[in-house]
């Protein structure tokens, strides 16, 4: 029986392209924590866990993630059966209590490493892709709407990126509609805007923002309210045509439950870190159908890595009506990837190969390791 002999961690820090300005942070770095599972028959699983702006985001920081899963996880993972990935999801679930990026990481690499082992990718093991490719949006959070429109304007021109999301919730409402409207202004039909305000507004902004900002063109709102206000977030759904998207409201089936049945959004922004791993997320995305909502592939910014892994999932989703926005590769100042996804035509390609299909470009992962100065230094003493 092939067996997890060991569970390596390491933490990468890479510099992102621009400032990312979101609400709660501005990201000047990406930190990705990157797990490669070593099992008995020399086979390996890549995985790989990854938030955004430190604690500012979520429960859990690239440092807590690491020690979850040097700590607990992986003691209690190592010696066990290598394909009995279910085994591993409730194991994991009854060693830790949340921590469900530290849990997706693990259980990425245990996928990829089953889907090597077996000559086919994670997506045949989850039934099957149904696209080859998916529609892929771009984040615009420059800070600035100039720098925004000549961004949006490159990205539509080059065949990038023609679905556009502003981050907002930083200035005034006012000033944030006006923002919008500008940016709807000059790029036209050519775009679709939608908006994540990631939490920051109160019920009455939102009363006031919603309506201001279908009537400047934009489609989608994306978490407008706190995660927990579930009866603001059902209001706004129901009294506004714009469609509500829940984001941070979704860590995993038990919040696409209540979600689902308060009302309290139309579209799922689905994420395989904040669902907790792949499993979970696909029954995220069960519970998002099961109700008749919308559906979207989100990311925590992650590197390739991540992106191929939550690629093999959504490219198994029958609709995702609202595309994906899987560009956290194109957000970094350098690709970790032997062999970088693929973004073309306005879509991003579902990487071919056995696993997640994504292997690691070992001189990257020298170069971004956050340990590699203190080794260097180290080294030369
Ligand atoms: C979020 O809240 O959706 C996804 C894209 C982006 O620019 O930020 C993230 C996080
Ligand atoms: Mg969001």
């Amino acid at each position: 029986m092939t067996t997890i002999d060991r569970i390596d961690t390491l933490i990468l820090d890479i510099p992102t392209i621009r400032g990312h300005v979101l609400s709660m942070a501005t990201m000047r770095t990406q930190t990705a924590v990157l797990v490669r599972i070593r099992f008995s028959d020399g086979s390996e699983g890549l995985g790989e866990g990854t938030t955004i702006g430190g604690l500012s985001y979520g429960p859990e920081s690239p440092e807590s993630i690491r020690s979850a899963i040097d700590t607990y996880l992986a003691p209690a993972l190592t010696g066990r059966a290598a394909d009995d990935v279910n085994g591993a999801i409730q194991l994991m679930d009854h060693v830790a209590r949340g921590n469900r990026i530290a849990k997706t990481a693990v259980e990425i690499a245990l996928w990829d490493g089953l889907g090597k082992r077996l000559g086919v990718s994670v997506a045949q093991l989850f039934g099957g892709a149904v696209h080859a490719r998916l529609p892929v949006a771009w984040t615009l959070a420059s800070g600035s709407s100039d720098t925004d429109i000549a961004e949006a304007e490159a990205m539509i021109a080059a065949g990038r990126h023609d679905i556009f999301k502003l981050k907002i919730g930083k200035r005034t409402v006012a000033e944030d509609v006006a923002h919008v409207a500008r940016i709807k202004a000059a790029l036209g039909d050519a775009a679709s805007i939608r908006v994540d305000v990631n939490q920051t507004w109160t019920l009455a902004d939102a009363r006031r923002g919603l309506p201001a900002l279908q009537d400047a063109g934009c489609e989608l709102v994306e978490q407008p309210v706190a995660a927990r206000y579930l009866n603001a977030m059902a209001e706004l759904t129901r009294a506004h045509e714009i469609a509500v998207m829940a984001d941070e409201a979704l860590n995993g089936p038990e919040d696409a439950l209540a979600v689902a049945t308060r009302g309290a959004a139309d579209v799922f922004a689905v994420k395989i870190a904040q669902s907790g791993g792949l499993k979970r997320a696909a029954e995220v995305v069960a519970i998002g159908q099961a109700a008749g909502l919308g559906l979207y592939g989100g990311t925590m910014l992650e590197t390739g890595l991540s992106t191929a892994a939550a690629l093999q999932l959504f490219s198994t989703v029958e609709r995702l009506d609202w595309g994906t926005e899987l560009f956290g590769p194109l957000l970094l100042t350098a690709d970790i990837l032997a062999q970088p996804i693929i973004y073309r035509d306005f879509h991003v390609e579902v990487p071919q190969g056995p696993g997640i299909g994504a292997t690691l470009d070992p001189d990257k992962i020298e170069f971004y390791r956050r340990d590699r100065t203190t080794r260097v230094a180290a080294a030369g003493a």
